[in-house]
């Protein structure tokens, strides 16, 4: 049994080749033997001549007297290659080493049919090199097998983009009104209680989603330059007047909440049940405002946010 670390035979690119040449002049003394037929690869004698296969492949080749194989590959992630030269040991001795180029690390020199190499890789180029024992000829084929570490395969992702048109409601839901403010006066008295016209709201509810609906207003604090008038100084009276008739006037009442928050509480305007559908003006609608009685005199401006619902 030939042992593999020896380093015999495989010492080294260098060294091979002084012991395929030493063949030659024992092969020269031998009787004439049928010209060998080598295979299409040639020339891969070297490194800077090998035959570029995949990681994972399978080859065909052919070994004459004095003949080497060289074959690269490149693998891209960390991972163990497996290389089988499979061939009839009693038709000729071929033996196998893989290489980094420079280094052999690992070698198969067996005395049997087949060579077989396992090794463990980084990313990188690497060289299967195939040589006849002392100058045997054989044909053989070449299995490589490249399994990356970290269960078998690496990650990869795709992407793609998603989109969707949503249709838009058949119907709407709406509100509007008259007037863009309301004024409760421009010279009034501390401690008095005054009232502004709302005008007309106008709300439509053309969803026929069956759902009840409503629309309410809910009220801010009113600034002025040096003095803030809270919100539940205000109260709102919906109109009682609705055309066409169907919803119903909310109950109104004083804005109330934390005086602190942007907006009171909301205040019903109108409300109606889901069978109740098309565009409404309600009219009639007051505010009424109680000044503080230490207020101090300027202009003072809030909003009232109306909101419908269905
Ligand atoms: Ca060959
Ligand atoms: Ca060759
Ligand atoms: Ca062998």
């Amino acid at each position: 049994m030939r042992t593999l670390s020896c380093g015999r035979r495989w010492s080294g690119t260098a060294a091979l080749v002084v012991v395929l040449a030493a063949a030659v002049s024992i092969v020269g003394a031998r009787p004439a033997a049928a010209a060998c037929m080598d295979d299409a690869m040639e020339e891969n004698d070297d490194v800077a001549q090998a035959t570029s296969i995949p990681a994972n492949s399978a080859q065909t080749g052919q070994i004459c007297t004095n003949d080497v194989d060289f074959f690269a590959f490149a693998v891209s992630d960390a991972g163990q290659i497996q290389v089988d030269l499979l061939f009839t040991h009693g038709a000729g001795d071929l033996d196998m080493g893989l290489s980094d180029g420079t280094n052999f690390l690992s070698t198969s020199e067996g005395v049997e049919d087949n060579e077989h190499i396992t090794y463990g890789l980084t990313p990188g180029t690497y060289y299967i090199e195939i040589v006849g024992f002392q100058g045997a000829e054989n044909s053989y084929q070449l299995l490589t097998a490249f399994t990356p570490s970290g269960g078998g395969g690496s990650s990869q992702t795709a992407s793609q983009t998603t989109s969707i048109g949503v249709r838009a409601p058949a119907g709407s839901l709406s509100i509007s009104l008259q007037n863009p403010g309301v004024s409760f006066g421009t010279d009034v008295a501390p401690g008095s209680t005054v009232q502004g016209t709302i005008g007309n709201v106008f709300f439509t509810n053309t969803l026929g989603d069956g759902s009840p609906w409503s629309t309410s207003v809910a009220a801010s604090r009113l600034t002025g330059a040096e003095d803030d008038i809270p919100f539940t100084a205000l109260s709102f009276t919906p109109g009682t007047q609705i055309d066409p008739s169907g919803p119903t006037p909310g109950a109104g009442g004083t804005f109330s909440g934390d005086i602190e928050l942007n907006y009171s509480q909301p205040v019903a305007v109108a409300d109606a049940p889901g069978s109740v559908q098309g565009s409404f003006t309600q009219s009639g609608s007051q505010a009424s405002l109680t000044v503080p009685s230490g207020a101090r005199g300027g202009a003072y401006t809030g909003t009232l946010q109306y909101t419908i619902v269905g």
